[in-house]
């Protein structure tokens, strides 16, 4: 049965977007496609944070989604966070259009992403090479222009 979850992501400013999530199995990669727009052009953070919490808006959060202990990286890395999607890149219309398969994630088990939050950033994501110790926590992302809820859907 294929596992299906959609988040719709709003905040403060301009930025919108509505990403899709599609599983085939228990076992198999996440892929999600969709698009945020509003972005100034490149690239900007893209992660699950760990909490479903928008109370205080996209803050409430919380940091990545790392139930490992890892520290923060790229999605290639052996070591990252399960959040840690990397970075979208938005062209010149200022539109990030999605198309990532991740092997970290999961829409089942204990380490579901389902009822945590996306989130885009203001800022390019370091990857963890920044050379400072925020670069190992959060990639130097800046600011949280807009997130939500991840929700199972049919
Ligand atoms: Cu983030
Ligand atoms: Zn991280």
């Amino acid at each position: 049965m294929v596992l299906k979850a959609v988040c719709v992501l709003k905040g403060a400013g301009e930025a919108t977007g509505t990403v899709y999530f599609e599983q085939e199995s228990d076992s198999s990669p996440v892929k999600l496609t969709g698009e945020i727009k509003g972005l100034t052009p490149g690239e900007h953070g893209f992660h699950v944070h760990a909490f479903g919490d928008n109370t205080n808006g996209c803050i409430s959060a919380g940091p990545h989604f790392n139930p490992f202990n890892k520290t923060h990286a790229g999605p290639k890395d052996a070591d990252r966070h399960v959040g840690d999607l990397g970075n979208v890149t938005a062209g010149a219309d200022n539109i990030a259009k999605i198309n990532i398969i991740d092997s970290a994630i999961s829409l089942t088990g204990q380490y579901a992403i389902i009822g945590r939050t996306m989130v885009i950033h203001e800022k390019a994501d370091d990857l963890g090479r920044g050379g400072n110790e925020e670069s190992l926590k959060t990639g130097n992302a800046g600011g949280r222009l807009a997130c939500g809820v991840i929700g199972i859907t049919q």
